[in-house]
């Protein structure tokens, strides 16, 4: 049985890093891991992945045919992973492998509030334990209000795929400790976030965030945020032992040395 772990979050929040930093944590461990780039549109990876959706959709070839613009035609090239997903589900088989980290495209809502992921994520591998890890861009989360925003980001992906779901804060290392702290703190405790929200100058984005904040605690969206820098490898190896033990993967050893810490 493969373990799937989707690498979701909006456009630029580092999925693709994240997935190589991932990638070589879990190889240097010894997980037999592979990668799947659902991703049709992305010039440049910073991996090679193992099964690319890019071999079977082209985006430059969408645009030629249906005679699109590069947005029109990233709607209809996700669309079309679709259609793939018995190629993908084979070569899944063929690899056969512990892990597979799947990097989704960009366009996170072409993917997570269309069809596409919800299927994908439905017809993979009816067998494979799947999470999620949601990327919250650290620069972008500083802002209580706009923490809020990503939080109902996260919630609504929840509702969307109804997979166990961990939240990851990236590019850690474009803010101060002291901000990775506090937004730390915001996920901890309701308080901190309300308090932070007071401090809200402007009455629309106050009011409204804190509307959606009450709809986030009501789908009892909760759990840490893991703070990482993938490109500074930092934090990289705590995120794995999260995801094991969210996917109950963790080795003899793991919970051996977890034990000896109390
Ligand atoms: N400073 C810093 N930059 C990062 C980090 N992770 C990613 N980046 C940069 O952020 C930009 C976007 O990273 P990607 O990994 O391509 O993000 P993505 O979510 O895959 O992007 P899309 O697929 O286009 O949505 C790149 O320039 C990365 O080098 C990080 O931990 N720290
Ligand atoms: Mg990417």
């Amino acid at each position: 049985m493969t373990n799937v772990i989707y690498l979701l979050g909006p456009a630029g929040c580092g999925k693709s890093t994240l997935t190589a930093s991932l990638l070589q944590e879990m190889r240097s461990k010894g997980l037999n891991t592979i990668t799947l780039n659902l991703d049709p549109g992305v010039e440049f990876l910073p991996y090679t992945p193992d099964i690319d959706i890019r071999t079977h959709v082209s985006l430059a070839e969408v645009m030629r045919e249906y005679k699109l613009g590069p947005n029109g035609a990233l709607v209809v090239s996700v669309d079309m992973v679709v259609n793939h997903i018995p190629h993908i589900r084979a070569m899944l088989k063929d690899w056969n492998p512990d892990y597979l980290i799947v990097d989704t495209p960009g366009q996170m809502e072409l993917f997570a509030f269309r069809e596409t992921g919800p299927l994908v994520a439905k017809s993979l591998d009816p067998a494979s334990n799947q999470l999620i890890l949601f990327l919250f861009d650290a620069f972008l989360a500083k802002r209580a209000s706009s923490f809020v925003s990503m939080l109902m980001l996260a919630t609504s992906v929840l509702t969307r795929f109804g997979v166990p779901q961990l939240n990851v804060l990236t590019k850690t290392d474009t803010i101060g400790r002291e901000d990775v702290d506090t937004i730390a703190a915001w996920m901890d405790n309701r308080h901190r976030i309300l308090e932070a929200m007071d401090e809200e100058q402007n009455l629309i984005l106050r009011e409204s965030s804190l509307a959606l904040l009450e709809a986030v605690e009501k789908v009892a969206f909760t759990g840490d945020l893991l703070a990482i820098s993938a490109t500074k490898q930092e934090g990289i190896v705590e995120l794995l032992s999260e995801v094991q033990r969210a996917l109950g993967t963790e080795s003899e050893l793991d919970l051996q040395e977890e034990a000896e810490k109390f």
